[in-house]
């Protein structure tokens, strides 16, 4: 593999007319031909030779306008085949076999259990067939699947089927026919003895849709919540964006074995099968969520995506971030719409302002990459969504509509860019988004440093804001960005209050900073007011504003804006641990004050006005946010020293509202059956967080635990108590351990949990266990959710028990990685980005991580993915 970079984007020189598959499923192998019907294009190079790219594929026969080519007559290598003399227009045939039994990278076909199916975004296809594997080739696809009846009862692909034929032998065939022109990308084929749930959908024009579900025989009662999702996800894109689907079929197939967690192929999407499966003895709320919002999203980019699609993949966060708003908007629309937005930039903040500090940042519209796999970025979807958030807050909703409506009517059935997203925003609402355009191509998170400077006697606030983008790998020195930030202020006694800024009274504004430095006035300002900034997290920086303990708790009681509520808790909770690790360092006795308790205390005490919110900012940072936010500050991170400080903290905290906990607890608790609506999954989150603190004491905690699972009757409270239960050494947790493996060993996603609090449990023998299991039967190094559920959770989600100070956690990522280097790449590589921080860490940490990391890069032929990881780490 190579280096692939922006600059050199260049389109193809042939135009594709039409491409057809047929694909002839045997034992062993697959025999796949493929017939190009090709054009070259007037406009290109008219002498350029014709490049298809082609991976792992056993040429059989290549003919050219019928003609059996010798093999001088092309030249093959390990990327593709090169053609050098071909006609202005001609049909080019060509036969090869691939081997889905052997393929565990889980690229292109390969099998999965009794299955097989394909994954090709970005660059599968061309371990399919020999094929233009460029997202801005796209056709009209017919496919024709022959297989063994009684093996695989059904084939499917994308488009309608057209055409079944029985064949001698035992064998049978259909046929598929996709009229949208689609890249390779989107292609998908499955193949399998499959149990299918059937309804229909009626489109807002009055078409008829078929819904169809396939699942594995045993799982096709799991599919209700994924029905449901799928049909109000139609509905609101219909309601809120005019957009209607556009086939006569809508497939989704669930399959175990998947690298991530579903693909928007045309018309027959594929899915982990996490994503699909659920009810209420087996899947938690979380799962629930996690069901309704992917299946939104794959459906979804049938227009964000497919209809309009990519013209290279440096565009990629065109419709991923794009999409991934989309979805947000759906599950605010569904959900808690004030919950949503805090989970969202909670892991904003834990994943992409990271990735933009460290070894791996780039641009959401990337420069370069020498796999595209690994920039499958949480800046290309999350930081992504936050840039088409932030045009929906300079243009307003309805321009923002405006907008999508004029992209659609100019781009579809296109590939475009980035660029032609915002110049429709641009073009439909009149808003000048020229330097916005920096947000594309300047990584790295702003830094926004406010001060507020109060004349009394004007009565006059004048805030002064300024920004820093810090460098990153590759650039330095980087232009202002634009940054909205909606604005209000609040009375010491929390009123709202109304303000004059450039004679207009309001009470809401949105500034906009356009350049490094700027002042905004406010008049009409008689009282000490308390600013809030960036309300709903209105641009993705780092918001640096002096205030003290008595204003936060002012907006943490006050702000009527309930992510700014939960945003003074954050910024109450971060002041007084660095306050305590000041202590801590400088040999003093740590002291929480109290009237940071108090705040706190008064959340908990009025929990029942929004249960939900009151567990959002209840909920307190994990120690690798604990990480992030030392490391954003440069200072080295010391995991014993965080965890002993956050563990003091939360002691602190947790003595003076044990009552009240308990009595929360109690107030928690729901009648009856299961049901998965908001108003009890917020009840539930805020029993079980009641739950997380009144384990934490020594004498009773354990009790609570046992008990709360003795009462448990749905997967949510059951994992809430199992996972504080692995924390534990008594007898009473090992129990509750093997009556659950016993009880679930034939549920493959209920054990990817019981892997998981394992992973997770703060015992000291934890990564003894965890090797443990990996010899457990039903674990898999071939299976991705297994390997995400045991090693993954432990590597990132388990931060105490990793980063051992004598490095043995390193030491087994570092084996891990070598093993899926060889197994599936594209989870290693993400494995291996656990360790791209490890400059932020104090040492021994930092030596040991960076000696993991040499280990690794020393393998001879290590992928691509992988090596460009390990060597921006290491660089
Ligand atoms: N587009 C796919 C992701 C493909 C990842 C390839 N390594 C799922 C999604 O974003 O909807
Ligand atoms: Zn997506």
């Amino acid at each position: 593999a190579e280096m692939h970079y922006l600059k050199d984007y260049r389109p193809f020189d042939f135009e594709l007319k039409s491409t057809g598959l047929d694909v002839s499923i045997h034992g062993t192998f697959v025999d796949v031909t493929a017939r190009l019907v090709m054009e070259r294009r007037q406009d290109g190079d008219v002498q350029a030779p014709l490049f298809l790219h082609g991976e792992d594929l056993e040429i059989l026969g290549i003919w050219l306008d019928g003609r059996l080519l010798a093999p001088r007559e092309f030249l093959q290598d390990g990327q593709g085949v090169t053609f050098f003399d071909v006609p202005v227009s001609f049909e080019l045939v060509t036969k090869v076999r691939i081997f889905p039994d052997t393929n565990t990278a889980l690229e292109g076909l390969y099998r999965a259990g009794s299955m097989l199916c394909t994954q090709c975004e970005a660059e599968g296809f061309r371990k399919i067939t020999f094929y233009p594997d460029r997202p801005d080739v796209m056709a009209p696809f017919h496919v024709r699947i022959e297989a063994d009846r009684s093996l695989f009862p059904v084939l499917l692909s994308n488009g309608n089927p057209v055409k079944n034929e029985t064949l001698p032998g035992n064998r049978h065939a259909v046929c598929w026919e996709d009229p949208f022109p689609k890249p390779s990308y989107l292609f998908a084929l499955v193949a399998g003895d499959l149990a299918c749930q059937k309804d229909f959908f009626r489109t807002a024009d009055g078409r008829d849709v078929q819904l169809a579900i396939y699942t594995e025989h045993e799982n096709a009662n799991q599919c209700e919540h994924a029905m449901v999702s799928l049909k109000k996800a139609m509905t609101w894109d219909e309601d809120v964006f005019g957009l209607s689907y556009d086939l006569d079929m809508y497939m989704i197939v669930a399959t175990n074995d998947f690298n991530m967690g579903a693909m928007e192929n045309k018309g027959l999407n594929i899915f982990n099968s996490k994503y699909v499966l659920a009810r209420p003895e087996t899947a938690t709320d979380g799962d629930f969520e996690g069901i309704e919002s992917v299946i939104a999203h794959e459906y979804f980019h049938n227009w964000t995506g497919n209809r309009v699609t990519v013209k290279n993949w440096f565009q990629l966060s065109l419709k991923e971030g794009l999409t991934v708003f989309r979805d947000q908007q759906f599950t605010a629309d569904m959900q808690s719409a004030s919950v949503k937005r805090i989970q969202d930039v909670r892991s904003l903040r834990a994943r992409q302002f990271p990735e933009d500090a460290g070894p791996m940042a780039h641009s959401v519209r990337p420069e370069a990459y020498l796999e595209m796999n690994n920039f499958y970025t949480a800046t290309v979807y999350d930081k992504g969504a936050e840039l088409i958030r932030m045009i929906h807050t300079l243009t307003g909703p309805e321009n923002f509509r405006s907008g999508m409506d004029l992209y659609f009517a100019r781009h579809d059935g296109k590939a475009v860019t980035c660029e032609d997203f915002v110049a429709a925003m641009e073009d439909a609402s009149g808003a000048d988004l020229s330097l916005f355009r920096l947000w594309y191509a300047q990584a790295g998170t702003p830094v926004l440093h406010v001060t507020t400077d109060w004349d009394e006697g004007k009565g006059r606030l004048t805030l002064h804001l300024r920004q820093d983008i810090p460098d990153t790998p590759g650039q330095k020195n980087k232009k202002p960005m634009v940054i909205p930030i909606r604005t209000a202020f609040f009375s010491r006694s929390g009123e709202q209050v109304l303000l004059d800024y450039r004679g207009k009274k309001d009470k809401e504004f949105l500034l906009v900073l356009r350049s490094k430095e700027e002042s905004f006035v406010f008049d009409g300002v008689s009282l000490p007011v308390v600013p809030s900034l960036l309300r709903g997290f209105s641009a993705p920086v780092r918001l640096r504003i002096p205030l003290n303990t008595e204003e936060l708790a002012v907006l943490l009681a006050w702000d009527s804006d309930p992510f700014n509520r939960w945003e003074a808790g954050r910024m109450l909770v971060e002041r007084t641990f660095r306050q305590l690790v000041e202590d801590h360092r400088a040999g003093r006795s740590m002291v929480v004050p109290e009237d940071v308790i108090a705040a706190f205390q008064a959340v908990l005490e009025n929990a029942d006005q929004d249960p939900a919110l009151a567990a959002e900012i209840l909920n307190m940072p994990s120690e690798g946010e604990l990480y992030h936010l030392l490391a954003a500050e440069k200072i080295a991170v010391n995991p014993l020293m965080v965890h002993e400080v956050r563990e003091f903290f939360l002691d602190a905290l947790a003595r003076p509202l044990k009552t009240l906990w308990e009595r929360t607890w109690y107030a928690c608790r729901t009648q009856g059956a299961y049901v998965f609506r908001a108003a009890d999954v917020s009840k539930r989150r805020l029993k079980n967080l009641s739950l997380f603190w009144l384990s934490r004491f020594p004498d009773t905690g354990f009790g609570w635990v046992e008990r709360a699972a003795e009462e448990a009757s749905c997967m949510t409270d059951r994992m809430a108590a199992l996972q504080l239960a692995a924390h534990f050494h008594e007898e009473g947790s090992r129990r509750m351990l093997l009556d659950f493996e016993r009880e679930f060993a034939q549920d493959a996603l209920v054990m990817d949990k019981w892997f998981q609090v394992q992973a997770l449990s703060r015992r000291e023998n934890t990564l003894a266990r965890v090797e443990e299991l990996m010899g457990h039967p039903l674990f898999s190094m071939k299976n991705p959710n297994k390997v995400r559920a045991l090693i993954g959770a432990f590597a990132s989600g388990n931060p105490f028990r990793f980063h051992r100070k004598d490095g043995a956690g390193y030491a087994f990522l570092a084996e891990r990685v070598l093993e899926l280097d060889g197994l599936n790449p594209q989870v290693g590589s993400r494995m291996v980005s656990i360790l791209n921080a490890w400059k932020t860490f104090e040492e021994p940490w930092r030596s040991e991580m960076k000696k993991a990391l040499m280990h690794i890069r020393k393998k001879e032929g290590l992928s691509s993915d992988i090596r460009e990881v390990v060597d921006r780490a290491l660089a």
